[in-house]
């Protein structure tokens, strides 16, 4: 196994990636931003490296003081967390070429899924159901207005460069096409530098379901059933569940095989996951991650198996029992508590913490970096903690999940917290009968 892996993060990911290097016997090296210097990330690591000041772009995206770090601490393989530089081919390659296992994907499937058009392509031709729409990108206005008539509006407007819902535009009608068009490309430069664009039927009230996979170096993939995750605000996920309430135990069939055929298709290694938008019973692939996901703690308590420490195993080179009937078990809720005012829209509410418990208990799960005192720095995203409760069904898991909300003592900061509590009473909610629209209904019904 590696002797010694450095963890390119910080926050809740950062400490989550140290504990299952302590499980594994692998020695840690947390590197930090001057921002960061009281965070428990540089608290429980081996050893620690100073790489910049507080902004991300001159500490946790300067790959030259990372791979630095690596060197001078003789790191042989570097963790890179969500955000950041994890799903960056260019750190990846620059990472082999200094001979440190980048613990992801290759750099060119890296590249080669990061390109969403392309990405489509791929898994159409590998018999995945995709979402209808441009076969790859749009050449100019007269392409795009005769993809979308052939498809019929509403239409969508994607960067191929994008993803997560960065560099989106919706068209209702003819009138609005050349704009959007015009628009979408310049945006997609300059946030992207790519101007490319794909168009995609646009679906109303899809809901969000992804399906977890793993890939190890021998061609062995596994598909670890679905989340559902179309509580979001935008494009933010707030709650994330497994098995979604949507999801037939066929549906769920179907979906994990499309998964595992795409995976295949690209050979895929590393934890990955593959996003597909879902209406009326049918699922259509919609782009794929390369990295471990924020919500991967839904799948890890219904699996009851740690991905972190099979994602850092199958970069070792180990294979992976593949062929093992591997069985969800209950239901699994997620909600991430941010940092933010929900009466000020969301603002973001940095700060000290002056008090802090923590819910526990049976069937509980908190993932976080903050502690009583701890100052929550204004430079990075608003993740403070992440509660995950589990229970034998749906209902003792959201049951669970309000005792939690409930347990939970934040001081000093605005979070989420009352608005998870808001949503987890929620009659729609709790029906299970959502899409992706819910947080902007609900939140009408609420101030009205
Ligand atoms: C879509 C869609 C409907 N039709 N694609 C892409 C990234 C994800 N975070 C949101 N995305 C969507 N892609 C097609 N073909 C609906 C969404 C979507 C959405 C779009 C615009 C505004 C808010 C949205 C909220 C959730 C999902």
């Amino acid at each position: 196994m590696f002797k010694k892996i450095l963890i390119a993060n910080r926050g809740e990911i950062a400490l989550r990636i140290i504990r299952a290097c302590k499980e594994l016997g692998i020695e840690t090296v947390a590197v930090y931003s001057e921002a960061d210097a009281d965070s428990l990330h540089v608290r429980f690591a081996d050893e620690v490296v100073c790489i910049g000041p507080g902004p991300s772009n001159q500490s946790y995206l300067q790959v030259p003081n990372i791979i630095s770090a690596a060197e001078v601490t003789n790191s042989e393989a570097i963790h890179p967390g969500y955000g950041f530089l994890a799903e960056n081919a260019e750190f990846a390659e620059i990472c082999a070429s200094c001979n440190i296992k980048f613990i992801g994907p290759t750099p060119d499937m890296i590249n080669r899924l990061g390109n969403k058009s392309l990405a489509k392509k791929t898994m159409r031709k590998a018999g995945v159901p995709v979402i209808p729409g441009s076969d790859g990108i749009l050449k100019d206005v007269d392409d795009a207005r005769k993809t979308a008539g052939e498809f019929g509006y509403p239409v969508i407007i994607k960067a191929s460069a994008g993803g997560g819902g960065r560099g989106m535009r919706i068209v209702h009608d003819d009138s609005g096409l050349e704009n959007a068009f015009n628009q979408a490309r310049t945006e997609a430069e300059v946030g992207f530098a790519n101007p490319d664009v794909y168009m995609e039927k646009y679906f109303q009230n899809p809901r969000h379901i992804e399906v977890q996979l793993l890939g190890d170096a021998h061609g062995n993939v596994v598909a670890l059933g679905e989340r559902e995750c179309s509580i979001q605000r935008k494009h933010q996920k707030l709650i994330e569940e497994s098995p979604s309430p949507a999801v037939t135990p066929e549906i769920r069939k179907a979906m994990c095989e499309a998964a595992i055929k795409g995976a295949n298709a690209v050979n895929y290694e590393s934890a990955g996951t593959i996003e597909f938008l879902y209406e009326d019973s049918k699922f259509y692939f919609m782009e794929m991650n390369t990295r471990i996901q924020v919500e991967h703690p839904v799948t890890e308590t219904v699996f009851g198996m740690d991905l972190i420490k099979r994602q850092i195993q199958i970069a070792y080179g180990m294979k992976f029992d593949w062929n093992k009937n591997y069985k969800m078990r209950g239901h699994s809720i997620e909600c991430r508590i941010n940092a933010e005012d929900p009466d000020k829209d969301f603002r973001p509410s940095p700060g000290k913490i002056t008090s802090f418990h923590i819910p526990g208990g049976p069937g509980v799960r908190v993932d976080t970096h903050a502690y009583a005192h701890y100052v929550i720095p204004p430079f990075y995203d608003s993740l403070i903690a992440k509660v995950i409760t589990h229970g034998k069904n749906r209902e003792e898991a959201i049951l669970r999940m309000n005792r939690c909300l409930e347990e939970f003592v934040i001081e000093g900061i605005k979070t989420t917290i009352p608005f998870h509590q808001k949503v987890l009473n929620d009659e729609l909610f709790l029906s299970g009968d959502f899409d992706t629209k819910y947080i902007e209904k609900m939140q009408s019904k609420f101030e009205s």
